[in-house]
């Protein structure tokens, strides 16, 4: 399972960094909630739309690359491996991953407010917030803000997969947010290995078979390459 420090060295910044992360700057309660959107939709959406062309003009780094090896050998095997991610921003699919489940949805998935239609995103900006759909409804982005729920396919796929794992890897998340930083939980107690690579501890650390501390993108290659060629 892989949260925003996965993307921090594409560029994308992280949320509870604290320097560059983006909750240092910016109050999640006036960006990233239902109440948030229906106090100033342009505010938010145009915040989100921001994000979705920065993140269009970021490039997967070598931890994505890495999982998107790591899940082609285990195929090449017959054996199931399967990417959780919180990260709204397609990096992993950009990198060739195949099986990801978004937990918390994706920047270049927007639909009406009011009836869920999904509409096409322009290439670049949007220009105008909030954003209108062809039916006169409103857009927002698909992400999961907090006090929403979390996809229910998304979710069934996730405790799936946690569930049934014989490895669980928690890779640049802080491990504080739910439901997803209950899957490694779920694992443990299901009687899984689990491994955790961030930056710095996190609530899970106490709690994994091994923790390693460092970037993403130096660590994660490794561990691949030692995983495969072993
Ligand atoms: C590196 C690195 C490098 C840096 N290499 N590492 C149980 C207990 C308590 C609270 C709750 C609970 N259950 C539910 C809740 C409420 C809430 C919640 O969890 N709150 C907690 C924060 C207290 N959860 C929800 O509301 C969820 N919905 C839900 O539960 O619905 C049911 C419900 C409904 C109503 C009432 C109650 C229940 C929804 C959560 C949605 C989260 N949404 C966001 C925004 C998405 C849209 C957007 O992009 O703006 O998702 S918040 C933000 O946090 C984003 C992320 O996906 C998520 C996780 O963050 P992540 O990925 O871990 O990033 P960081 O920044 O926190 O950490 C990065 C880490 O990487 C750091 O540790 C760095 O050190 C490290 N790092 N560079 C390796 N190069």
């Amino acid at each position: 399972m892989t949260g925003a420090g996965v993307s921090a060295e594409s560029g994308i910044p992280t949320f509870r960094d604290a320097l560059e992360g983006l909750w240092s700057r910016f109050d999640p309660q006036d960006l990233a909630t239902p109440d948030a959107f229906r106090r100033d939709p342009a505010l938010v959406t145009r915040w989100y739309d921001e994000r979705r062309i920065n993140c269009a003009k970021c490039r997967p780094n070598a931890a994505h690359k890495a999982l998107a090896r790591w899940e082609r050998h285990a195929a090449g095997l017959g054996a199931r491996f399967t990417l959780i991610t919180q990260n709204v921003d397609r990096l992993h699919q950009r990198a060739g991953s195949r099986r990801v489940i978004e937990l918390h949805g994706s920047l270049f998935e927007w639909r009406c407010a009011q009836s869920g239609e999904v509409i096409e995103c322009p290439p670049d900006a949007f220009g105008d917030y909030p954003p209108t759909t062809p039916s006169g409804g409103v857009a927002r982005p698909g992400v999961v803000w907090f006090g929403e729920m979390l996809p229910d396919d998304a979710v069934a796929a996730a405790d799936d997969a946690a569930g049934s794992c014989d490895l669980f890897v928690s890779v640049g998340t802080s491990a504080v947010v739910y439901p997803a930083a209950g899957y490694l939980h779920l694992a443990d107690a299901a009687g899984a290995r689990t491994l955790e690579i961030n930056r710095e501890p996190t609530p899970a650390s106490g709690v994994v078979n091994w923790s390693i501390q460092g970037n993403a993108g130096d660590i994660l290659p490794a561990f691949v390459a030692a995983a495969i060629e072993s």
